[in-house]
């Protein structure tokens, strides 16, 4: 017999995952006391839970494997909300433990009380509150099975404080242990649905590919594909890091703003292969692309993505590199000579798409701060950004070469930086990790860089302060023609850092800006760079007033 808290621990470790992130609470004691005496799982107590969540995605984001988060009762589950929205828009596997209110007290609107599965539901694959102290090691290696199987997402399991404490069987702590650990094998491509893909893939003469999160491991397969078929590639939003940038057939990402000759090869393909993309709204820019002209071969590992958001002519329930490896497989015979260069030279080119970079701005210009990390970052520095205008420019010009090296929210959310870059490097401790922020986005999670000091996780974080949240002063030049509730006050960020024990500077020229960043790179520490933005200068080669004007 054990105690159900310390048999969750087990259950956890057993499935893989090797940090849990939390701001404590009453409601979870056991559960805190569990982890931190376990030799497998780290506990990292944070700053806010969105901290939290933040720092779970993108360590998971990194790993592949679920990262627990736990948090208490109402207001720890409505902190924490916005990192578990995150995995889910992001497919990420993500296990959430929230402490409830004592079992004799729910339904009374005890302290702090909250209906945790209503809350949860929407926001996750599995929402459950347990009811039984002994069915709880069950509940979360059901949890770990549910959040890592098919398109990958949250799973929320809510637990009355008390049943933490119960004790559980030895025979059900074992059936947990091995339903947890249970290996996983992948659906693979059926020998028809090679046949198929084949006609269709020598048939074509103007063929792109869309690489999304579900081809993240396809790396290798991608390449050979797109080379032995001559297929253009594009990245899905905020996948950038999936096939090298580099590459000569490689023709853009698929994100917010992107220019439409970026678009011209997609438009015209007489064939799209989605792979492992669910075709959101920001990659289909607005659900108008494929083209209904373009014949459609969707792979994806979950079935209820195929033909959701677009009809397809051949669906394939796949893992993306066992598909990839299939076709491959049955097509050694074939090659082609097809050739991107044109279209590739065009994305790869600094001033592309007719971008006038603003030389004539006062502050510095985003663009060249992206110019300076192309040329001093290593080529597998990991990039996390925030959501925010400032983004435009890192989507724009910086190349993604190596793999895993983008941690970028697909559900937008302002605040995941910082955290983020935070769990990149306790997922990857030898990569070089930098987080870009707008000062919008920076103070909402930004105290979290006292967690990576506490923790020593040596990130850099380049914050853009432009006194404005940028994006939607766009949107209200855009759409109002005047502005409304978009001013935010200048404040001093490098001191804010420096009160937080990181290292800072304050950066208002391009010049200072590349002995900073090597500075703060190779410094091992923590730290912050505060660069000073103008807000006119709103977006790659555009300004505000002009588009106020306009
Ligand atoms: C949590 C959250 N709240 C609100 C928004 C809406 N929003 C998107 S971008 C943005 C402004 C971002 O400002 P800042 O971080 O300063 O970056 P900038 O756009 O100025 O570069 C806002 C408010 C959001 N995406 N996420």
């Amino acid at each position: 017999m054990a105690k159900a808290a310390e048999s969750i621990v087990d259950v956890l470790g057993a499935g893989g995952v090797k940090r849990a992130y939390t701001v404590p609470g009453e409601s979870f004691l056991g559960m805190l006391d569990g982890l931190e005496q376990s030799p497998d799982i780290q506990l990292i107590s944070t700053r806010h839970e969105s901290g939290a969540s933040f720092m779970a995605e993108a360590d998971a984001k990194m790993t592949g494997s679920p990262a627990l988060v736990m948090a208490t009762r109402g207001v720890g589950a409505a902190n924490l909300a916005i990192g578990v929205h995150t995995a889910q828009q992001d497919s990420t596997p993500m296990v959430v433990i929230l402490g409830q209110v004592e079992s004799e007290f729910i339904g009374r609107e005890g302290f702090q009380e909250v209906d945790l599965t209503a809350f949860y539901g929407p926001i996750t694959k599995l929402a459950v509150t347990a009811t039984r102290g002994d069915r709880l090691p069950e509940l979360v290696a059901n949890g770990l099975r549910v959040a890592r199987s098919g398109r990958p997402g949250p799973v929320m399991i809510a637990v009355p404080a008390d049943l933490f404490e119960d004790e559980v069987g030895v025979v059900a702590a074992a059936t947990s242990l091995k339903v947890a650990s249970s290996p996983l094998m992948a659906p693979s491509i059926s020998s028809e649905a090679v046949v198929r893909a084949l006609e269709l893939l020598r048939g074509a003469s103007r063929p792109v590919l869309i690489e999304g999160g579900g081809a993240r491991n396809s790396r290798a397969e991608l390449i050979e594909l797109s080379e032995r078929f001559g297929i253009g590639v594009y990245s899905s939003f905020r996948r950038q890091d999936g096939f090298p940038n580099d590459h000569p057939n490689y023709l853009g990402h698929l994100g917010l703003g992107t220019p439409d000759v970026r678009l011209t090869a997609l438009r015209k393909a007489d064939l799209v292969l989605v792979l492992g993309a669910r075709l959101s709204e920001v990659t289909t820019q607005s659900y108008t692309l494929p083209a209904a002209t373009s014949k459609i071969i969707q792979v994806d590992i979950d079935a209820a993505v195929l033909g959701a958001i677009v009809p397809t002519d051949l669906s394939i329930v796949s893992d993306c590199t066992l598909a990839l490896r299939g076709i491959l497989e049955a097509s050694k015979d074939f090659s082609t000579t097809r050739s991107w260069i044109a279209e590739h030279e065009s994305y790869i080119s600094w001033s592309s798409d007719g971008d006038t970079v603003l030389k004539d701005t006062e502050g510095v210009d985003p663009a060249d701060v992206i110019g300076e990390m192309m040329r001093i970052l290593p080529a597998d520095a990991v990039i996390a950004n925030d959501a925010g205008n400032f983004a435009a420019f890192l989507h724009r010009y910086w190349r993604y070469r190596a793999p895993k090296s983008q941690l970028a929210p697909t559900s937008g959310a302002m605040g995941y930086a910082v955290p983020a870059a935070i769990g990149g490097g306790f997922a990857a401790p030898d990569r070089c990790v930098v987080g870009l922020a707008g000062d919008g986005g920076f103070l909402m999670t930004g105290m979290e860089l006292e967690t990576a000091v506490r923790y020593n996780i040596p990130i850099t974080v380049v914050a853009f302060s432009n006194g404005i949240y940028g994006t939607i002063a766009m949107h209200q030049a855009h759409y109002k023609k005047r502005l409304a509730g978009v001013d935010i006050g200048r404040v001093d960020l490098a001191g804010f850092a420096r009160s937080l024990g990181a290292e800072s500077v304050r950066v208002d020229a391009i010049a200072d800006f590349g002995e900073a960043l090597s500075a703060a790179v190779n410094s091992g520490k923590v730290n912050l760079i505060e660069v000073r933005t103008e807000p006119d200068l709103i977006s790659p080669g555009k300004r505000l007033s002009e588009i106020l004007r306009a």
